[in-house]
């Protein structure tokens, strides 16, 4: 069960965040982890074990973030930490090939039939930022679309009304991108086809691509409305446009094949991370042969990383995966997810907080919003104030939530039916005490 609220200690979480703040700007590596977006001091995470978080202080949480999608197999699952063990024992970095990359972009080509050849990078970004390359050199064109509230790691060109920490903290369009690399970027609304083609049209034969999360996930999960992506898929070859999809954090999480699976759709280029490094430091991007052929060595577009397709990652990736191919792992975390979704939506209804649900599996976001939420601007109609004491309230109970309204809330496989309970039973007082204001 979630613990009472009033048990919590929390001064030796206080006393590391304000040593970290002394050598680390706001005392985070990045930043929606400082709780800006909810006020408070953020918990100082001394170890993760399965579906759970223990803090510096002593407190457990059931843990809703999963590092922010990467654990889906919940932490320190032993079979990915006997596989890093193994190639840590091995030596940790070689600047040289492996055949572990190999395994594990054999598998990624395997589950992704728009993938016929993948490159690993360290990060996301990195993931994005090479795909955006490769698109303006295989067209020959300098534009990208990209949706308000969708975010694709901090490349200059995409922190552009970016979602997840950039909108959480007020700074969408961050100081610091050059005017010329901004302009670069052309925004739409996520699930407003004619707003695509209209772009399209107004910058005919100049747009290299469109680069979109196919469930959007970083200005809470927003799902993709009936014909979005095939449209998306024809207006792109129509004009000659690549279709990027950013499949970071829907990748091996809504199915083993991403969101291409579930929808039937494919990309021309495609953007993995996350669940593929088991919890290491990866990215990914991958596409049609004639397309990755382009990259150097065998082409002239440049990309390189001396950390890329490192073998820790790589073994952690490929440990994952292989887990995640066991029979009735996704119809477990859609069950769990369901389960959850349908806990939290009748605790808002209980609670009488205004309240949407959007889920694909195990990725979800409540909103403190009545009104069906769609894109970026009824992303962030919700009411905030009420998510800020939310999660306090919950994380006071014992459960770790993103601390901002804009992210996921994720299940892994760890989680037992009693821990969705704890967390519903726990959202249904929490809720209670957000509606007191
Ligand atoms: N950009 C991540 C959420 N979508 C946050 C990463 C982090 O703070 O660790």
């Amino acid at each position: 069960m979630s613990q009472p609220q009033s048990k919590q200690k929390t001064e030796r979480s206080a006393a590391l965040f304000e040593q970290a703040r002394r050598v680390i700007p706001g005392g985070v590596d990045s930043p929606v982890r400082a709780f800006g977006g909810v006020g408070g001091t953020p918990r100082f995470v001394a170890r993760g074990q399965g579906a759970y978080l223990f803090d510096a202080d002593g407190n457990r949480y059931i843990d809703h973030v999963s590092s922010w999608g990467p654990l889906i197999l919940g932490h320190a699952d032993p079979r990915v930490v006997e596989a890093i063990r193994a190639a840590a024992a091995n030596g940790s970095s070689f600047g040289a090939p492996t055949e572990m990359e190999t395994k594990l972009a054999e598998a990624v080509c395997g589950f992704f039939p728009s993938i016929e050849k993948v490159r690993f990078v360290s990060s996301g970004t990195e993931a994005t930022m090479s795909a955006l390359r490769l698109a303006r050199a295989a067209t020959g064109r300098d534009l990208v679309i990209k949706a308000r509230g969708g975010y694709h790691g901090h490349v200059d060109s995409l922190l552009v009304q970016a979602g997840s920490g950039a909108t959480t903290l007020g700074v969408p369009s961050t100081p610091g991108v050059p005017a010329a690399v901004a302009g670069t970027t052309v925004l739409v609304n996520y699930n407003d086809l004619p707003g695509v083609e209209a772009v399209l049209k107004a910058h005919a034969g100049q747009v290299a691509a469109i680069i979109v999360e196919p469930v959007a996930g970083n200005m809470g999960v927003i799902l993709p409305a009936k014909g979005y992506l095939a449209g998306l898929r024809r207006l792109c070859d129509t004009h000659g446009t690549l279709l990027i999809l950013d499949e970071v954090i829907t990748g091996f999480r809504v199915a083993l094949g991403g969101a291409q699976e579930l929808y039937g759709v494919r990309a021309d280029l495609t953007c993995l991370g996350k669940i593929i490094g088991g919890g290491l430091p990866v990215g990914a991007y991958g596409g049609p042969a004639k397309l990755m052929d382009q990259l150097a060595p065998d082409g002239p577009v440049y990309q390189a990383g001396t950390l890329s397709g490192n073998p820790l990652a790589m073994a952690a990736g490929l440990a994952t995966v292989n887990a995640l191919k066991a029979p009735g792992v996704y119809p477990r975390l859609e069950m769990l997810g369901r389960r959850l979704g349908e806990g939290l939506v009748a605790a808002a209804a209980a609670a009488g907080v205004p309240f949407t649900l959007n889920r694909v599996g195990s990725m979800m976001t409540g909103f403190f919003n009545a009104k069906p939420v769609t894109d970026y601007a009824t992303a962030t109609a919700g009411d905030a104030k009420m998510y800020a004491r939310y999660f306090h309230a919950m994380l006071g109970r014992g459960v770790y939530l993103a601390p901002s309204a804009y992210e996921a809330m994720f299940v892994c496989t760890a989680h037992t039916d009693a821990d969705i309970e704890a967390t519903v039973f726990a959202a249904g007082e929490s809720m209670k005490d957000a509606a007191k204001g």
